[in-house]
């Protein structure tokens, strides 16, 4: 009895000693395709596993893998493998480890997506990774099925067969990611389906910060269909499509700048208290245009304010809806650029009507493209003027 419950003993204290081990160790794992190996590595930074899917299966809440790159990139689909963490402080985490080039995901072969996040996982965040298409995958970045609070920072996607970023659900975050060059074969067309997008968001309440998008036949961004309470902030969409398309209730984008899209630089589609703030809109075909639309709504609510809007036609057109539309420029002589020809859109002081121009909406932002503060009123635009 005696030897019975001293074993017992043993084996608490063992499984005490283990949860520790497990715990002090806890955070940071490797993964080299390079130089790592799946059946002879531990996933320490001394003998890193190989692949991500791999790696993956061994990550706890708390826990970051960290990805090296190396002359080759990893030739592997990452999909539905990374599992949830519990909360913001207990995320997923995979992510550069910031030495040499940037890590690239370069799958051979077809699929649906590269890197693909459903069926509930949450709390995951994927960094500083390049992924690749090469024209076969039909699509760089999806989510679905509930996965939520996924935060996919500092990507850069390209090369897709059809959109960069794809998918539906809430509380996301897009941060400082690219999206470009997708569908660059000019393959892909659905009669009535989406066009290829540098993002195609179903998302309600997720947030798309300091993201840039260029050279996609779609739109930069498009919220459809319609989905409510986005936020679009700092981006920058050009060469695409078209700028940026909103549908749905309670979207908002402000401090983003459009320039030399095909189509218009901002749609908004329809819908209720969609907003406009402090967007500069210059050379695309088209500038903002607020559509009424009698299934999906006239936009009640809505607002356009503080946007620099330089088109060859169009302007500001809003069907007629009466929305506010206040302390915007639509006047090329109203403007000048520190350099319109090399696409800087920040102003110089010969912007009288642009400085300190602006209606007041501290109750929602504080500052501009920059992130430099809105000092005094509100300039128009997206940058705040540096001048004295
Ligand atoms: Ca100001």
């Amino acid at each position: 009895m005696w030897t019975r419950h001293c074993s017992l003993c043993l084996i608490a204290v063992a499984l005490l000693l283990l949860s520790l081990g497990v715990n002090a160790q806890a955070g940071s794992f490797y993964v080299d395709w390079n130089k790592g190996s799946d059946t002879r590595g531990t996933g320490s930074s001394d003998a890193p596993w190989q692949t991500i899917v791999f790696s993956a299966r061994y990550l706890q809440p708390g826990d970051t893998l960290w990805v090296r790159s190396g002359a080759d990139p990893y030739r592997e689909y990452i999909l539905n493998c990374i599992p949830s963490g519990t909360d913001e402080e207990h995320r997923v985490t995979i992510k550069w480890d910031g030495v040499g080039k940037r890590p690239v995901i370069q799958p051979a072969g077809v699929q649906d997506e590269i890197l693909g996040i459903e069926d509930g996982a949450s709390y995951i965040t994927v960094e500083g990774l390049e992924i690749d298409g090469l024209d076969t995958a039909g699509f760089g970045v999806g989510w679905a099925n509930g996965s939520h609070h996924l935060r996919f920072k500092d990507l850069d996607v390209h090369n897709a067969r059809h959109i960069g970023f794809e998918g539906g659900t809430h509380h996301n975050e897009f941060l400082n990611c690219l999206s470009h060059d997708n569908d660059v074969a000019g393959t892909v067309s659905e009669p009535g389906g989406p066009l290829p997008h540098g993002m195609y968001l179903s998302d309600d309440s997720s947030v798309v910060d300091g993201c840039v998008f260029y050279n996609n036949p779609g739109y930069g961004i498009q919220i459809w269909p319609p989905h409510d309470n986005n936020t679009i902030r700092n981006c920058t969409s050009y060469r695409n499509g078209g700028g940026f398309e909103m549908s749905g209730v309670g979207n908002t984008i402000y401090n983003c700048v459009a320039y030399d899209n095909k189509g218009h630089g901002i749609v908004v589609y329809g819908g209720r208290n969609q907003r406009i703030y402090n967007c500069t809109v210059c050379n695309n075909e088209r500038g903002i245009y607020v559509s009424g639309n009698p299934r999906s709504g006239h936009n009640p609510g809505g607002e356009v304010r503080n946007s620099i809007v330089l088109s060859a036609k169009g302007g500001i057109e809003d069907d007629g809806q009466g929305i506010p539309m206040t302390n915007n420029v639509t006047d090329t002589n109203a403007v000048r650029f520190v350099n319109a020809a090399d696409r800087d859109f920040h102003l110089t002081g010969n912007s009288a009507a642009c400085v300190d121009g602006g209606y007041d909406l501290s109750a929602i932002f504080t500052t501009d493209k920059d992130g430099k503060p809105r000092s005094g009123a509100f300039d128009i635009g997206a940058y705040e003027y540096a001048g004295e």
